[in-house]
């Protein structure tokens, strides 16, 4: 169990990241799931980055949601010191708009998946609803909440254009 008992974590590779990835929090507050987000850095903070990925299952996460911008090793490296399924986020960078990110998470060498998203917010918001999926998977009401909030969204649109 986590100190604060949540499921999801959602780590990124900086404070700067947190505009992006707290899209994904905001899903997940909006589904009832319980997470917990902190910043774990590949390359400035490779201590805390080994610690989290060998401890995260241990610590009580079931899913992990990742995300990092340009030379983003952070997803990857989470996935291999982890059992635990890790969510990839390519967070959009200034010099190449998050290509860069996309790639570094996405080409991940066979037996080590990352599930990669879209880059920047629809992807952070789309792992908090993949996380949710996974975990509804063992969870009928979670099940139940995401198959309204879609039902919501899809109520949402209208038939025609409005001015
Ligand atoms: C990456 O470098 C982070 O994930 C962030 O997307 C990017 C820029 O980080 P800062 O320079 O804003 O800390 O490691």
């Amino acid at each position: 169990m986590t100190a604060s008992g949540a499921d999801v974590a959602i780590v990124m590779g900086s404070q700067s990241d947190w505009d992006t990835m707290k899209c994904a929090a905001e899903v997940l507050d909006e589904l009832g799931v319980s997470h917990e987000a902190r910043v774990v850095s590949a390359h400035r903070t490779p201590d805390r980055l080994h610690q989290f990925g060998k401890g995260a299952a241990g610590e009580g996460f079931r899913v992990v949601i990742a995300g990092a911008g340009g030379a983003a090793h952070l997803p990857g490296m989470i996935a291999a010191l982890t059992h635990l399924p890790v969510l990839g986020v390519p967070v959009k960078s200034k010099a190449l708009k998050g290509l860069d990110s996309l790639l570094s998470i996405v080409q991940m060498p066979a037996g080590v998946p990352v599930g990669t998203l879209a880059i920047g917010e629809a992807g952070a918001t789309n792992a908090g609803l993949m996380a949710a999926a996974i975990l509804a998977l063992g969870d009928d009401d979670l099940s139940r909440r995401l198959q309204d909030w879609r039902a919501a969204r899809t109520a949402a649109v209208a038939e025609a254009p409005e001015d």
